[in-house]
């Protein structure tokens, strides 16, 4: 086995690597800096490191004017960030989010694109009960953000129960054999004491090291044909091989991520490129060795160059592959065929085995609220006060109440339908495969809104949707307030990105099943423009399609989104 012996990029490190480097293993002054009651925000250096603790200082930007006129500091809060391996939650665990949500937080949950939840709205002096509520329900906000390896998403599917479990087991064994080992977080928020002394690197973090990662990374396990958690927009996924209905191992992706800066040619979205296939007790070490590969030679010195995606495609694929079978001491086999079919959520009740049932709820924009007229966060919690399965959030932002007993699921229906929770054919099929990220107000990021005006926009569309009679037709679409792809939207067969107040770019052609990037199709249009684009497509697709053929497929087809020579658009 060889060992390429790569040089990571030159230049000088980043401000982000010295302050991981000083934060004596990410403790930096967090602790002090949440007991100073003089300013509700906390120094921009801690900040960095209270990312690897699962949350940001954000300030609500609805009142960012308003508080800057009044010679007011801005109006700090912090989002948490739960680390959920494969979305599974208790309904006691549940119960204790909602709770919390009202209790130090907006009143709402945001259930992301990662299957967890997120609080937004927290003060800083509310952020250690918070933390401490949470640790107490056996959930913890650790690496949740941060340089290190992300919350591990799995596949929520709810037709192949037992595959579910399966795989379920080996996010969570992923998500918590490769957290940082630091004590840090039990310290700043759990009173644990400090042990004397100084250890030495390799005794408190020996797979990541003083200066963890460069960036960011993300895994996540898709069992076919349901790719909902885009496997190919993993740092590292992998794709579950089932035989004759058994695991028998996972095919490997490298390389995917969705974010870009507008306007800077050296970043941009790309999908995991498959190269090869491992059985499943050498899941974990494939995916250590890999994170090792990043953090050696991942760019520390520019940010925005410093996701794996870059180093794969700097160093090549082939070699990347090479150095990870050195770093293994065996070689991967070959990839096994695997099939996708969508990478939506597919919604109302579906019989598991042993008599479960599981219903998957459509939750728009993942916020959990209670609305004017739809009492949803009421509803779940009454869901949750009965329910004795558990709960999956999905990566599409939506819940699936799983595993419920045949004498439960009357129950549950009956709160279902008195909060008016089940679907009934409300939704059009295009909003139910919508996604829109956070944005505005609590995004620092966000150029404009997102799940805000999404619902909306929707409005509109629909009717041009039931125009064309394709109010049933599966279309995925996806929206982020900037180019940071929170909702992934290159992989949506439609995406809209912020640029602007109201203007959006606009992308097409993605492939339904997650495995083709879109393209942008229009820079920079307001509503007006994006309501005449889709009456001329939409009307064009209910006319022109072949049968079956789905949206993102039909405009390339009809050479209105021209596709790379490989059809897969990955970046060339
Ligand atoms: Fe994200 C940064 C929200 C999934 C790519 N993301 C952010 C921050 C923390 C903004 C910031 O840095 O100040 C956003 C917080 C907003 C808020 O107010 O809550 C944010 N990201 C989200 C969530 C909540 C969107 C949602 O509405 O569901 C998702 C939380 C996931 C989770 O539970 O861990 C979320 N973010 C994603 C995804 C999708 C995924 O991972 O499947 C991506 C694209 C995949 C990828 O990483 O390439 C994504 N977020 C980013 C990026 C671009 C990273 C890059 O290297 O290209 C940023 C900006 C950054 O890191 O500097 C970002
Ligand atoms: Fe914020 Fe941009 Fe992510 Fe949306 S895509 S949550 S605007 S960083």
């Amino acid at each position: 086995m060889v060992n390429l012996n790569f040089k990571a990029p030159d230049g000088p490190p980043s401000d982000v690597e010295e302050i991981k480097l000083k934060s004596n293993y990410l403790r930096g002054t967090l602790k002090q800096v949440m007991q100073d009651r003089l300013s509700a925000g906390i120094p921009e250096d801690d900040n960095r490191l209270m990312k690897h603790h699962g949350s940001y200082l954000q300030d609500d930007r609805d009142l960012r004017a308003e508080r800057q006129k009044q010679k007011l500091e801005p109006a700090y809060q912090f989002m948490l960030r739960v680390r959920l391996p494969g979305g599974v939650a208790t309904p006691s665990q549940w119960l204790v989010m909602d709770e919390l949500a009202d209790r130090n937080g907006n009143g709402t949950l945001k259930l992301t694109t990662r299957q967890t939840f997120q609080m937004h709205g927290i003060l800083k002096w509310n952020m250690k009960n918070t933390i401490q509520t949470i640790h107490q329900t056996l959930l913890d906000t650790i690496a949740a953000c941060g340089d290190v390896n992300r919350n591990v998403m799995s596949t929520s599917n709810p037709y192949q129960s037992e595959l579910h479990a399966e795989v379920y087991e080996w996010s969570k064994k992923l998500s918590n054999d490769l957290l940082p080992k630091t004590r840090a977080y039990h310290e700043v928020w759990l009173d644990e004491e400090k042990v004397a002394g100084t250890p030495k690197t390799e005794e408190v973090e020996p797979m990541y090291g003083p200066a963890y990662l460069p960036r960011k990374f993300k895994i996540g396990i898709a069992i076919p044909p349901t790719n909902d958690i885009d496997v190919f927009s993993q740092d590292l996924g992998f794709i579950a091989i089932i035989e004759d209905d058994k695991l028998v191992g996972f095919n490997v992706a490298i390389g995917g991520g969705m974010g870009m800066t507008h306007g800077d040619q050296a970043t941009y979205p790309q999908l995991a490129k498959v190269i090869g296939f491992v059985k499943p007790d050498k899941l974990y070490e494939v995916a250590e060795k890999t994170i090792t590969i990043q953090r050696d030679y991942g760019n520390r010195s520019v940010r925005k160059n410093a996701r794996f995606k870059y180093t794969v495609d700097r160093l090549g694929l082939e070699n990347v592959k090479l150095e990870l079978e050195g770093r293994l001491g065996w070689k991967l086999e070959e990839a096994r065929p695997f099939h996708f079919d969508h990478n939506g959520d597919r919604y109302g009740w579906v019989k598991g085995i042993g008599n479960k049932w599981h219903y998957t709820l459509f939750i728009e924009g993942g916020r959990v609220a209670d609305f004017e007229n739809y009492k949803l966060k009421t509803g779940l919690r009454e869901i949750a006060k009965v329910h004795n399965g558990e709960f999956r959030l999905t990566a599409n932002q939506n819940v699936i109440i799983a595993n419920v007993s045949a004498q439960k699921k009357k129950k549950i229906s009956e709160i279902m339908e008195h909060y008016g929770l089940s679907d009934g054919g409300r939704f059009s099929a295009l909003r139910r495969n919508s996604m829109a990220c956070v944005a505005l107000p609590t995004c620092g990021l966000a150029m404009a809104e997102a799940e805000r005006y999404l619902p909306s926009l929707l409005n509109k569309i629909e009717d041009i949707v039931d125009e064309n009679g394709l109010r049933n037709e599966e279309i995925t679409i996806r929206m982020t307030g900037c180019p940071n792809g929170c909702a992934r939207h290159a992989l949506g067969e439609i995406g809209f990105i912020g640029k602007a107040v109201g203007k959006y770019n606009m992308y097409l052609g993605a492939a339904h099943d997650g495995s083709r990037l879109s393209k942008m199709y229009r820079e920079n249009i307001g509503e007006e423009e994006i309501l005449n684009e889709l009456k001329v497509l939409f009307s064009r697709y209910a006319n022109e399609r072949n049968e079956g053929e789905h949206f993102g497929d039909f405009v390339i087809r009809a050479e209105i989104i021209k596709a790379t020579t490989d059809g897969t658009n990955f970046h060339d």
